[in-house]
């Protein structure tokens, strides 16, 4: 773990590479009943090392929540988790709920153990793809992967 202060420089950086100067906030949580809160928190940690902002969440998110913290953080990203195989139900429609809201603008991100049947990964990466999600990413990816993913897509990778 990193002091305080290179988390501050970290934090600076981040910042710095946007235009606006301002630090990117993301809305993180697990989506729907799921309980399984351990694999965000090693998200959260990861992305607020990196400088992020992150409101978390925590477990047995609504997907209305997500877009209530999103809307009142003005939030660049919104990552869900989805542990226990119910990812179908609670993240159908989640994109064109954040458009309704008025946040197309927002990355939408998704990960976790998403469907109990065996499927192959392109068919379940188009089944979420197709309910709004920008990237949605297979059991076991890694923080890093999603961070330099998202810098990617807000402009601040070098
Ligand atoms: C611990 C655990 C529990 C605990 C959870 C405690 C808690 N509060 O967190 C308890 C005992 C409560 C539990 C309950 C259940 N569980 Co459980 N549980 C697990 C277990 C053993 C470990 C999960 C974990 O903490 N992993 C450690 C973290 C660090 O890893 P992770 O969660 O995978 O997250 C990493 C990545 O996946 C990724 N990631 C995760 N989300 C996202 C999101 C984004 C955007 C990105 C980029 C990346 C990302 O980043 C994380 C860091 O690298 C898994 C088995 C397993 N090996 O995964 C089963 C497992 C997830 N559970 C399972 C099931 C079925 C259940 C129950 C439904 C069982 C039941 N019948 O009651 C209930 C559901 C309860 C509920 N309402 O959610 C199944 C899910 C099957 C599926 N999806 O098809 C699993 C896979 C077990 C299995 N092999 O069958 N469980």
């Amino acid at each position: 773990m990193n002091s305080p202060e290179s988390s501050m420089k970290q934090s600076g950086e981040v910042a710095a590479a946007r235009p606006s100067g301002r630090q990117p906030v993301i809305v993180l949580g697990t989506i729907g009943h799921d309980a399984h809160i351990v694999g965000s928190s090693v998200l959260r940690f990861a992305f607020e090392e990196a400088g992020f902002r992150v409101v978390f969440l925590g477990a047995v998110v609504p997907p209305e929540e997500f877009i209530s913290a999103a809307k009142e953080s003005a939030a660049d990203a919104i990552l869900v988790s989805s542990m226990y195989g119910m990812g179908r139900i609670d993240c159908a429609d989640f994109g064109d709920k954040c458009k309704e809201a008025g946040l197309g603008h927002v990355k939408l991100y998704l990960g976790g153990i998403l469907v109990t049947d065996p499927e192959h990964w392109p068919e379940t990466e188009a089944l979420f793809k197709g309910y709004g999600f920008d990237r949605v990413y297979p059991p076991q990816t890694k923080a890093e992967t999603a961070i330099s993913d998202l810098k990617k897509d807000l402009g601040l990778s070098s």
